[in-house]
């Protein structure tokens, strides 16, 4: 159970949310000596910070850009004097990778995980009526013990370097929007919804979760802002005649509200949009309202030039025309949790979306691409960071599914992306993460991980545990490109035909297959790196994907290119977008339009 509520900011006649976001004090603390010389009150000579966003690519020195270490945000903010009775806290999207924060000096909250909100209450330390000073201590190292992972180096002139396990950069900082929030003493902390369809209406089941024992009532609004139905207990279940199903590509949001009764007197209010619907896997289907769907679309990152993984609706609004355009119907929230306004907006505009925990870079060897994928083994599982790992890994699905498990845009949540598989530590690993994630979610939706070479059908032993299994594979990239493209056709029919053979009866989904491209690079014929070359390699995935009614899905990798840790196997930045870094289309976002949009 988490000790606090993760429900999305809103105001309304019982709770009001005051955005925080704008420019912030910062300053970067190499010496560790903020706290002992007291910055937790106030910060000596900061410098300005746009939030959100990360700090990064403000800088123009690389050891500011580069900064891994412990750094500071401030901000003031006067608290009104009206909101004396009421219960105060200030919420944060996210903190990248670590946080404390402090409210008038005093330490309201920890939080550990860079990629789901931290919330902290401040009742008893904020000063109504007047300004009060929020200072936040953060930390970006990496490490072995939390997600994602990867490791911290001291280079020789004293500075910390992130050596991450992944490729993206590690972008840090306040990523996202930060809220102060006034909600009464006794409110509404959660609450879930579940659905069953029968013949043309729909039961809704639905749970509220208080902090208190008084009268819940819980009523739906159809778009017309008409009331279809209304139920009180804080568990139940209301039937909506003719409902307005949720679709691909059709969305139809309603609005449940709920609220808490002292008698006649209304004590909290929340209301939040929903989306009747029901995801199933049905042998080799995935289906939505018990229909198949066929997923195509991307692997895509929180990333963007200047702000870095910082969040922006002018972005989002562009990805979502993008995708739209090219005819895809859902996108896979690789390597974590993204900011909730994407889910929200997924939920307007009938996208798909496959969760994913920030569990990446569970294996050494991806910190250096040309170890990826050779079978090496690293023993990632057996060593004793493992239980320290493991209770973050399951904080933060916990966080992960409690915050999203409304949207029926979420249709599955992914656990993992391309760790070792092939142990029996692994194995014991993943059943305990698989466990805890089923019982935690209302909807029973699919679990799922995306698994990387090594992961073979005959060596795997955690596929197992997949209502679908989701596959990253680089036939014609990674393995055999180029001249041998002929040779990784057949290498990947090879391995495909053996998870044919285990007769599974679960669909497949390709959760990555792409290869670099430099976006003015063209040539005939074709060689690797230029958009000729990535045209011919996606030519040659579909020509397999097609072959084996059990995929049932295609989500590209990535779906605009973006930074990562610098090395020599990337280019300022991994180049396997279909956009550019700036939402330009290469020439393979026309093949994909065409194909997607003929699988309609
Ligand atoms: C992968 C990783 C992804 C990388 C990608 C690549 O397998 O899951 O994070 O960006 O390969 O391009 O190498």
């Amino acid at each position: 159970m988490l000790n606090f509520s993760e429900l999305y900011p809103c105001s309304n006649q019982a709770r009001m949310a005051q955005l925080l976001d704008g420019m912030w004090k910062f300053r970067f603390d190499p010496e560790e000596k903020g706290l002992q010389e007291g910055w937790q009150h106030k910060l000596p000579d900061p410098i300005s910070m746009p939030v959100p966003a990360s700090f990064s690519d403000f800088f123009t020195t690389k050891e500011e850009r580069d900064f891994c270490g412990d750094f500071w945000y401030e901000t003031e903010v006067f608290v009104p004097r009206e909101w004396e009775k009421q219960e105060l806290e200030i919420r944060f999207g996210s903190i990248t990778h670590r946080a404390s924060v402090f409210c008038n000096g005093s330490l309201t909250a920890t939080h550990e995980g860079g990629f789901l909100p931290v919330v902290a209450r401040v009742t008893d330390h904020v000063k109504f009526g007047e300004v009060n000073t929020f200072v936040v201590k953060a930390n970006n190292e990496l490490n072995e013990e939390s997600l994602p992972c990867g490791a911290t180096m001291v280079l020789s002139d004293g500075r910390k370097l992130a050596k991450p396990y992944f490729d993206f950069f590690n972008y840090s900082g306040i990523q996202r929007s930060v809220w102060l929030v006034s909600k009464p003493g006794e409110s509404i902390e959660d609450f879930s919804v579940d659905y069953e369809l029968n013949g043309e209406d729909a039961v809704v089941h639905y749970q509220i979760m208080t902090n208190g024992d008084h009268e819940v009532s819980f009523e739906l609004f159809d778009e017309n802002k008409q009331q279809v139905a209304k139920s009180t207990g804080a568990k139940g279940s209301v039937t909506v005649s003719k409902a307005h199903l949720w679709n691909v590509g059709k969305a139809y949001l309603y609005q449940a509200v709920m609220r808490i009764w002292d008698g006649e007197t209304l004590i909290d209010e929340y209301s939040s949009k929903i989306g009747i619907r029901t995801v199933k896997i049905a042998g080799k289907e995935i289906q939505i309202n018990g229909k198949a769907v066929y997923l195509k679309g991307f692997g895509k990152h929180e990333d963007f030039e200047v702000i870095g993984r910082g969040f922006n609706w002018g972005v989002l609004k562009r990805d979502f025309e993008c995708m739209k355009w090219i005819g895809a119907n859902c996108f896979r929230t690789s390597h974590y949790p993204y900011a909730e306004e994407w889910y929200q907006f997924a939920d307007e505009e009938g996208f798909l979306i496959i969760d994913e925990v920030p569990a990446v870079g569970m294996m050494r060897s991806t910190r250096n691409f040309a170890d990826a994928g050779t079978g090496k083994f690293t023993r990632f599982f057996e060593t004793p960071t493992v239980p320290t790992l493991l209770k973050n890994h399951l904080q933060a699905v916990e966080e992960m599914i409690v915050r999203d498990k409304n949207h029926p845009s979420v249709i599955a949540w992914s656990l993992f992306n391309e760790p070792e598989t092939t142990s029996e530590e692994s194995k014991d690993y993943f059943t305990a993460v698989f466990d805890a994630a089923r019982a935690l979610d209302p909807q029973s939706r699919p679990m799922t991980g995306a698994f990387e070479k090594n992961s073979q059908p005959e060596l795997c032993k955690c596929y197992q545990l997949c209502d679908f299994i989701c596959l990253n594979r680089y036939y014609g990239w990674y393995i055999k490109g180029g001249p041998e493209i002929v040779d990784a056709r057949e290498a990947f029919l090879i391995e495909m035909n053996k998870w044919k053979d285990k007769n599974l009866n679960i669909p497949f989904v390709f959760t990555e297959f792409g290869t670099d491209t430099m976006a003015a690079e063209h040539k005939l014929p074709s060689i690797m790196w230029s958009q000729e070359y990535q045209n011919e390699y996606l030519d040659m995935n579909f020509e397999i994907f097609d072959q084996f009614e059990f995929v049932q899905g295609e989500l590209v990798w990535n779906f605009a290119d973006f930074q990562t840790t610098e090395g020599i196997m990337r280019v300022n930045g991994n180049k396997k977008g279909i956009f550019n870094r700036v939402r330009q289309p290469k020439s393979a976002a026309f093949v994909l339009k065409k194909r997607w949009e003929s699988l309609d």
